[in-house]
C-alpha cells in the first residue's frame, strides 16, 4: 500500500535547495542527556520522548551502521511472509520510518511519519536504551537489536559520515578514530549502546543478533527473527527472503540502497550507502597503533560482561 507520507527525490532536493546549507548541512551535535545527537534532534526531543508506541510495533534498533537497513528489510520481508512484491512499495525510510529524525519540513519527521503508518508499524531507531521512550517499554512493543563489531562499525560511519552531510565533517581518518573512541559521535559511544542494550535484553522482550552471524549464514539468522516475530515460514520462503536481502540484491534495489535521497543529502558518489557490506575490511583502514588501541579500550570497556563480538568470521 502507498503512503501519505511518501515525498518524491524531487520534492525532498527541492526543500533542501531552499535552504542555506549552513542551517541543515554539517552542523555541531547537542547533548541530550548526556549524549550527542543531530541538532535538529536535540532540538524536538520532546517530541521523541512523548513518542505513542503501539503494543504491536517492531522497534529495530542499531548503533549508526551496524546494518540497520539490513535487518529492516529482513523483517520486512518476514512481516510480509515472504512476498517480496509488498516490500517494493516503498523506500525503505517510509516502509520503516526512523523515529528520531528530523528533516526539514514539509519532509515529514520520523514522528509524524510513524502517527500516519499503519500497524504493525516497523520502527527504526539508533537510541541508546537510556533514551528510548518510556512508552516502548510500557506497550512491550518486541524489540530487535542488531549489533556489529567496533572496528567494522568505526569504518563504516566514517565512510557514511564523509557523503552524509547532515553529520558533522569526519576530518582524517587519524582524527576520525580517535573522536569514534571517545564516543563524540553522533547517537554516542558505541560500548555504551551496545552494552547497554545487552543488559537491557533479559528485562524486556529483545533479540539481541550479530551483523557477523547474519554474514555467517544468513538463514540460521532469519529463523531466529522469523520465531522471535511469531512467523512460520518454509525453508522456500526463507531462501526466498535470502537471496533478497543479499548484499549485492539490496545494493541493486532502489527500495533499499537509499538513491532516493537526493545527492544533496547523500552523496554517493562519495561512498555508496551500500558500500561493501563486509566483516573484516577494518583491515583495510585500521594502522597497527589503532588497531591496538581499539583492542586496548575494548577490553576496558568490556570487562564484567559476557557479550563478545567478533572482527573477522
Ligand atoms: S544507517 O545509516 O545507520 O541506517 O546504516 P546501516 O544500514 O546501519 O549500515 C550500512 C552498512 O550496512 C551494510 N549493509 C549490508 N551488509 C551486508 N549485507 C547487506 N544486505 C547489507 N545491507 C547494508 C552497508 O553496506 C553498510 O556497511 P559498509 O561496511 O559501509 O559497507
Amino acid at each position: 500500500m502507498e503512503q501519505d507520507h511518501q515525498m518524491t527525490k524531487e520534492d525532498f532536493e527541492a526543500t533542501f535547495k531552499k535552504l542555506p546549507e549552513s542551517a541543515i548541512f554539517r552542523l555541531p551535535l547537542s547533548l541530550v542527556h548526556g549524549v550527542p545527537l543531530m541538532k535538529p534532534i536535540a532540538d524536538q526531543w520532546e517530541r521523541v520522548e512523548t513518542f505513542q508506541a503501539r503494543p504491536d510495533d517492531i522497534f529495530i534498533v542499531t548503533y549508526p551502521k551496524a546494518g540497520t537497513t539490513w535487518i529492516q528489510e529482513i523483517v520486512d520481508s518476514i512481516m510480509n511472509d515472504g512476498d517480496l512484491e509488498k516490500n517494493m512499495r516503498a523506500p525503505t525510510h517510509v516502509r520503516s520510518p526512523f523515529l528520531e529524525l528530523f528533516p526539514p519540513p514539509p519532509m515529514p519527521s520520523g514522528v509524524d511519519a510513524l502517527n500516519i503508518t499503519p500497524s504493525p508499524r516497523l520502527v527504526k531507531t539508533h537510541l541508546p536504551y537510556k533514551l528510548v521512550p518510556i512508552s516502548f517499554w510500557e506497550k512491550k512493543c518486541k524489540t530487535i537489536y542488531f549489533a556489529r563489531n567496533l572496528k567494522d562499525n568505526a569504518v563504516s560511519c566514517y565512510f557514511f559520515d564523509q557523503m552524509n552531510k547532515s553529520q558533522p565533517d569526519p576530518g582524517t581518518w587519524d582524527e576520525y578514530v580517535e573522536k569514534y573512541l571517545k564516543g563524540e559521535m553522533s547517537w554516542g559511544n558505541w560500548f555504551d549502546h551496545v552494552i547497554g542494550w545487552w543488559n537491557a535484553k533479559d528485562k524486556h522482550d529483545i533479540l539481541y543478533i550479530f551483523y557477523e552471524d547474519m554474514k555467517e549464514d544468513p538463514k540460521r539468522e532469519m529463523r531466529k527473527v522469523t520465531k522471535f516475530l511469531g512467523k512460520n515460514l518454509s525453508e522456500e520462503v526463507l531462501d526466498k527472503i535470502f537471496h533478497h536481502t543479499t548484499f549485492e540484491a539490496m545494493k541493486e534495489n532502489p527500495m533499499a540502497n537509499y538513491s532516493t535521497v537526493p545527492n544533496i543529502v547523500f552523496d554517493q558518489t562519495i561512498s555508496p550507502f551500500m558500500r561493501k557490506g563486509e566483516v573484516g575490511d577494518w583491515m583495510n583502514y585500521f594502522t597497527e597503533s589503532q588497531s591496538k588501541m581499539f583492542d586496548t579500550e575494548y577490553e576496558e570497556r568490556m570487562k564484567g560482561t559476557d557479550l563478545k563480538f567478533r572482527t573477522t568470521i
